[in-house]
């Protein structure tokens, strides 16, 4: 959008009277955010209404990206480059003397997610807006985000995520589009004309409003919306306090990833809740535009984010069987055609399931369907496939309903998020669904937004990029592909160098403001920022640690490093808190010795998230991505590291194998068992035979509780008992002499900036391809069947 400087001050200062009845200049930098997130909000309404008349005047294909978990991140930075106009406000916040920074930071961070499926829901939205699809997402407005993660004497501690507590100026309550969505009671099947009609007795019913929040395409003029649904009692009578509680308890909180939820009913609720609504809300739109609903496939697409929302294909024949009255072939049929599935996970453990009992309690017309569609599953493919295929891949199997198996069942697609995770599922969880329905899998990795990551984040990099190559990269990330013309060029990788210096510069900065530590900026930064889970060994990465330290503590000298983690653990996830907690002890241990100084340090940042992840990511070397292999579905952060020039040290996992044959093998630090390999190894592995054979590792073993690691009683205990009782279940012994050669590999590399700097250059001019817009418009062409307005 077009707009001057005079314009924009002229604009912020009646919004800023308008809401607080006062100067610009008397306001807190909170008020400050708010009058110019309204202002910027202002901007985009034209073009958000225009978009939802454009995509209803042609007839767009909708698609409808349902996720229990959103990301979004801050907004009011990515909006305005979006718009077109963050030069504009910069400019207009200087000139009237408003210092920018405190400005952004004032804005809350929405955590409505636990990690990468949440992230990558919202990386999406915002492709497809900046692609020019009309693509939606539709979930849940939490009241409390993940929790706030904090330390206190090295333990996490959760502390509630009170992210409306000034509200949130992004949002826009439709309390017009609300819908009643029906829990509990009996549904009674009645004759009626010839056929059943249902009529539900004794349903306990919640209001469902939408509160919406545009997704500003980049320079496309697309607003899309992501709608978000809050619960609250039905307006039509008086409720006692116990109904409204119970009515605002669906929406009250995001429950964090810990498999072990199976049997929790507001679990169950939350997911049918936003379901039920999105699809109500999506037909009723539908019919206004279409009429026919035989036609629905032809013009939406719901997208089932992992199994969370995979109910929706009950719902759904629930919705075509019961109010628009179809048969049920004709209804499936439908239903087939607009779901699509993508699975996240290998862990048989973690796939979703419920007891078909609760079902019947809380979602008896849907317990109904899900009978019925196991039935006709099982009818229809016992006779090709033998019953033992069939049972495995069946719905409903020892009373608890498969979620997986149902979505796969009820999609025309199903997909993994990365090459060697979609071979995978075809030979391990979803193998027998494979045999039935081949046609129906396929591969889309996941991919990132740039312009978060390098336009926002990494300016310093983003202006060496404009200044070499152009600045088309910023429209099209694969034109980074012409800064591979520039491996010999001296100038530019110093400058590259002295890029990735001014972010490293502010992380020390934040690394002093919050943890009191002091770290050079000239010191390797190798970071580990993801979800703290046993399978991505963020242990094997403090068993280099110690063994460095062990080094030092030997007179030996090695470039100095700086190990910067981020992660949050389930809050009942026993043995990631001890892992949380041997982090920060062995950080103590480490910060605190002269020895170590200006050699090794550990900064283990509390409370990581998008935000968090921003600061650190653009100020990376090295970015650790040391997952077993086989158990990484994809992985996300490590595209977003080497999309700012970090090396990777990295095992054959997930999209680690695509970044390598992107990057070259030699931009790539490779180390550890293959998913082969580790498969092949594991009957006769012995965890205890390692220990036993390498002295290091027994010594670093021992430390975990010989008292070396001072205050780490029980947890040194518990994870020792881990390695050496339960025989390691992620071979982290197995990879530890690999991964420390891996390590003096990278040390090696250290000791010529120049080479370093050429293998980051392969690392950004490569990670075009992991552009979430390119994601995107694969999934429209391939399961969605959805042209983009403005590709890529
Ligand atoms: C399950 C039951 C009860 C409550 C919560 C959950 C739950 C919540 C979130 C289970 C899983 C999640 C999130 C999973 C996730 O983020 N998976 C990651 O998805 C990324 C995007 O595809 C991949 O890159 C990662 O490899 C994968 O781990």
């Amino acid at each position: 959008m077009v707009i001057t400087t005079a314009q924009f001050i002229k604009d912020y200062r009646t919004e800023a009277l308008r809401w607080f009845a006062d100067d610009l200049e008397n306001l807190s930098a909170l008020q400050q955010y708010q009058a110019l997130a309204l202002v910027v909000k202002g901007y985009a309404a034209q073009n958000w209404a225009k978009s939802k008349a454009h995509a209803d005047a042609t007839q767009q294909k909708q698609v409808y990206y349902f996720s229990i978990e959103f990301m979004p991140g801050r907004l009011l930075a990515s909006n305005l480059l979006n718009l077109g106009i963050k030069d504009v406000v910069d400019a207009g916040l200087a000139k009237l003397g408003i210092e920018s920074g405190p400005v952004y930071a004032a804005e809350r961070d929405p955590g409505l997610g636990n990690g990468g499926l949440g992230r990558l829901a919202s990386a999406f939205l915002d492709a497809m807006a900046s692609t020019g699809m009309a693509g939606n997402g539709n979930g849940i407005r939490y009241r409390y985000g993940l929790f706030e993660q904090r330390f206190v004497d090295g333990y996490q501690v959760e502390v509630p995520d009170d992210w409306l507590r000034d509200g949130y100026p992004w949002e826009t309550r439709k309390e017009n589009r609300a819908v009643i969505v029906k829990f509990g009671g009996q549904a009674e099947l009645v004759p009626d004309q010839g056929r059943l009609a249902v009529v539900y007795h004794d349903t306990d019913d919640v209001l469902a409003v939408p509160y919406d929040t545009a997704m500003i395409g980049y320079h496309t003029g697309t607003v899309n919306t992501m709608r978000l649904w809050s619960a609250e009692p039905t307006p039509e009578r008086a409720h006692s306090l116990a109904e409204t509680a119970r009515a605002n308890a669906i929406t009250e909180f995001l429950y964090p990833d810990d498999s072990d939820t199976s049997g929790r009913e507001l679990r169950l609720r939350q997911e049918y809740f936003f379901v039920s609504a999105g699809l109500q809300s999506i037909i009723t739109h539908f019919k206004r535009t279409h009429g026919d609903i035989r036609l629905l496939p032809d013009f939406v697409a719901v997208h089932i984010n992992d199994t969370h929302p995979a109910m929706a294909v009950l719902e759904l024949m629930r919705l075509l069987l019961d109010e628009e009255r179809l048969a049920w072939e004709q209804a499936w049929q439908i239903t087939v055609a607009t779901m699509s599935y993508t699975n996240h996970t290998l862990m048989a453990e973690a796939l979703e399931t419920w007891p078909l009992g609760l079902f019947q309690d809380l979602l008896p017309r849907l317990a109904q369907l899900a009978v019925e569609v196991d039935r006709r599953f099982r009818a229809r493919y016992t006779a090709r496939y033998g019953s033992v295929t069939v049972d495995r891949a069946a719905p409903i199997q020892n009373g608890q309903l498969h979620m997986a198996n149902l979505a796969v069942i009820g999609s025309h697609a199903v997909n993994g998020v990365a090459k060697i995770h979609s071979e995978l599922l075809k030979t391990s969880v979803l193998a027998d669904l494979y045999q039935i329905f081949p046609s129906r899998f396929s591969n889309k990795t996941n991919g990132i937004t740039p312009r978060r990551w390098v336009q926002l984040g990494d300016v310093p990099l983003a202006t060496l990029l404009d200044d070499t190559i152009g600045a088309t990269w910023r429209r099209s990330p694969q034109a980074l592909l012409a800064l591979n013309k520039y491996s010999q060029d001296p100038d530019f990788l110093r400058r590259l160098t002295a890029a990735k210096r001014v972010n490293k510069v502010r992380l020390a900065g934040i690394i002093k403001d919050t943890l009191n530590l002091t770290v050079s900026p000239d010191a390797m930064f190798d970071v580990q920022v993801k979800r703290l889970h046993a399978y991505k060994r963020q242990l094997l990465h403090v068993f280099g640690i110690l063994e460095h330290y062990l080094a030092i503590k030997n007179g030996e000298k090695r470039p100095p490093r700086v190990h910067i983690f981020g992660a949050k653990a389930a809050p009942s996830y026993r043995y990631a808190k001890a892992v949380i907690r041997l982090i920060n002890a062995v950080a103590a241990l480490v910060n605190e010795d002269p020895d170590c100084q200006d050699q090794l340090a550990v900064a283990f940042l509390p409370n990581y998230g998008v935000s968090l992840a921003e600061a650190i990511i653009p100020a990376a070397d090295v970015s650790e991505q040391i997952s077993l292999a086989g158990t990484e579905a994809s992985g996300t952060s490590n595209m977003k590291l080497m999309a700012t020039g970090a090396l990777t040290l990295a095992t054959l996992d997930g999209a680690n194998i695509e970044i390598r044959d992107a990057a070259g093998k030699d931009a790539m630090v490779v180390f550890g068992l293959t998913e082969q390999e580790a498969t092949a190894m594991r009957p006769e592995y012995s965890a205890r035979e390692r220990y036993e054979q390498d002295p290091v590792l027994h010594r670093i073993v021992d430390m975990l509780t010989d008292g070396s690691i001072p205050n780490i009683e029980s947890e040194g205990k518990e994870i020792r008992a881990e390695l050496l009782d339960y025989n390691d279940t992620y071979f982290v012994l197995a990879d530890f002499a690999d991964y420390l050669a891996a390590n003096r590999r990278l040390d090696a590399l250290w000791a010529h900036p120049e080479e370093w700097a050429r293998l980051a250059l392969a690392n950004i001019a490569a990670s075009g391809k992991f552009s979430a817009d390119l994601t995107v418009q694969r999934y429209g062409r391939e399961i969605w069947r959805v042209l983009p307005e403005h590709p890529v």
